[in-house]
């Protein structure tokens, strides 16, 4: 198992919007954040993945990036930025930004180039095609449209043409197949990597290649999945050629680490992205353990956590010795994962220690985000009216044309991003911080414990009981150090399991573990060396 700094660490992602207001206009801004370094530091955080800081008219929170090289004014100025990296660096941690090259803002200078001269260079920068009957150039739909024929397509009346996004009507696609598109988005990349920065997190990059010709999305595929045209981009025929060049021309000078965002991607083409000797990416962040399978995010139901064992167990076990995983439940597209498994407060904490326990203990790469370690949950909204999220808002409207609209909120209620983006509860955080039983003590235990012992971080996994209703048990092992973890999936107390024998307790999320475990509860023991 090759060793780098990345399979060690713990990062954190952070939202800048909603973590931490330095100046007091009630919006997070780097500010904010230099002043909360101490606070990461502590929780044993070595590297910070940022969210988009780049200057954004914020139609999507500044997923949709105006200027590359610019600071968000809401959240400050450069000098603030590089105060930032310094900060970190100087504290031993690392950053890694946010890289969103699938798509511009249409106010990008780019876009608007584009538009003004549809003969210049910059047209093809991105994806126009000719209006030919006033009819969308194919079918597909958007993300964050209403699901109706077409909507990736933007009609530009300027010059009678229709631009592609997969996204907002504001995020407009790039073309990776201009060469000299490409090559400016390697010249942004290095200009970042020169400042220090330590790497990149590259959002939905795996739709970056879209199959020649635009063709027709099959509309079954699009009723299964909610999205026509998706199997013509998600893996698209150039994307691993798209990425091993980014990765030469950029990234590999400055040894700057990549983990891709691959929605839809699975476990055997994330093994062609990741595999070590393929150059492409370090990591992905694949997103089916989020949903039991046969639901969706907007769903109302309750997660069984009997299908997160079944998929660590897939991955632990299929992955492989050259592929490397990360390990997450929380970020700012989702709910909360606590949320997801019980909206009953009596388990909160409890089911927040076991996730933290599965993600501390399998084999990969912990990502925090902001306020998982105190166990944050889903907020109480009452009403449309306290939803900010462009793709919320776009469907409680697509789904009021079929629904009332009690019913569409409630769907709403169920999915919406915003749940993540609520402001981080720093008051809460202090009081967690003096309790020794608190949800933050115990990530912080787990934490320190991971950088103790290189076992839990480089050893083979074994698991056990697979076929054990909420039973979750494995072994980690390196150069002899050995530990064993035991979980209860379930709401119900649980039969204890032997012990295996020589094995003392290191960390337990209940206070003394008896002959029953706990609702949720997980421990940690390691073996006793003679
Ligand atoms: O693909 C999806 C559903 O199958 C979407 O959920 C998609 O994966 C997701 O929205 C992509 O997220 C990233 O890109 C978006 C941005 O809004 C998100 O915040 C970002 O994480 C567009 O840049
Ligand atoms: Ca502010």
């Amino acid at each position: 198992m090759v060793k780098k700094w990345w399979k060690e660490a713990v990062f954190y992602q952070i939202y800048p919007r909603s973590f931490c207001d330095g100046n007091g206009d009630g919006i997070g801004d780097i500010k904010g954040i230099i002043g909360k370094l101490d606070y990461l530091s502590r929780l044993g955080v070595d590297a910070v993945w940022l969210s988009p800081v780049y200057d954004s008219p914020n139609d999507d929170n500044g997923y949709d990036i105006r200027d590359y090289l610019k600071i968000m004014q809401e959240f400050g100025t450069m000098e603030e930025f590089d105060a930032l990296l310094s900060g970190l660096h100087s504290r031993g941690m690392r950053l890694i930004m946010d890289l969103v090259v699938n798509h511009t803002s249409d106010e990008h200078a780019w876009f608007q180039e584009a538009v003004r001269d549809p003969y210049g260079p910059y047209h093809d920068y991105y994806l126009f095609r000719e209006n030919e009957d006033g009819r969308e150039p194919n079918n597909w739909t958007s993300f964050f449209g209403q699901g109706k024929y077409g909507d990736a397509w933007r009609y530009i009346p300027e010059n009678d043409e229709w631009a592609l996004h997969l996204f907002s009507k504001k995020q407009m696609d790039l073309n990776w197949d201009n060469p000299r598109m490409r090559r400016e988005i390697y010249t942004m990349v290095k200009w970042w990597l020169e400042k220090g920065v330590d790497g990149f997190r590259l959002d939905v990059i795996n739709y970056i290649s879209k199959e020649e010709g635009l063709p027709y999305g099959n509309e079954s595929v699009g009723n299964m999945l909610g999205y026509v045209g998706i199997e013509h981009y998600f893996y698209g025929p150039h994307l691993h050629d798209y990425l091993r060049e980014l990765r030469c021309m950029a990234f590999d000078p400055y040894e700057a680490f990549s983990v891709g965002e691959t929605p839809g991607i699975g476990m055997q083409m994330g093994k062609l992205l990741t595999g070590e000797d393929r150059h492409e990416l370090d990591m992905i962040f694949s997103f089916d353990h989020l949903e039991t399978p046969g639901h969706m995010r907007f769903d109302e139901y309750r997660y069984d956590l009997n299908y997160l064992k079944q998929y660590y167990t897939e991955w632990m076990e299929g992955y492989g010795n050259r592929c490397w995983m990360s390990l997450f439940y929380d970020n700012h597209d989702n709910p909360r994962m606590i949320s997801k498994v019980s909206d009953d407060p009596h388990y909160r904490f409890a089911i927040g220690k076991l996730l933290g326990m599965i993600q501390f203990t399998l084999k990969g790469t912990p990502f925090l985000y902001q306020g998982q370690e105190l166990g944050a949950v889903n907020v109480p909204f009452t009403d449309m009216s306290q939803i900010r999220d462009v793709e919320s808002i776009n469907l409680y409207e697509e789904l009021c044309r079929s629904m009332s609209e009690e019913e569409a909120f409630r769907r709403i209620l169920a999915g919406t991003r915003d749940h993540a983006r609520a402001m981080m509860k720093w008051q809460e955080a202090e009081e967690q911080k003096e309790d020794r039983d608190s949800i933050y003590y115990f990530y912080k235990k787990l934490i320190a414990l991971r950088k103790k012992y290189p076992a839990l971080i480089y050893g083979e996994i074994r698991i056990t009981n697979h076929s054990r209703k909420n039973l979750f048990t494995w072994f980690r092992e390196l150069d002899g150090e050995e530990f064993y973890i035991e979980c209860n999936l379930s709401e119900k107390p649980l039969t204890r399991p032997a012990r295996p024998e020589g094995f003392r307790g290191l960390l337990s999320s209940c206070k003394e573990p008896g002959r029953l475990m706990q609702p949720y509860e997980a421990c940690l023991y390691r073996k006793e060396m003679r």
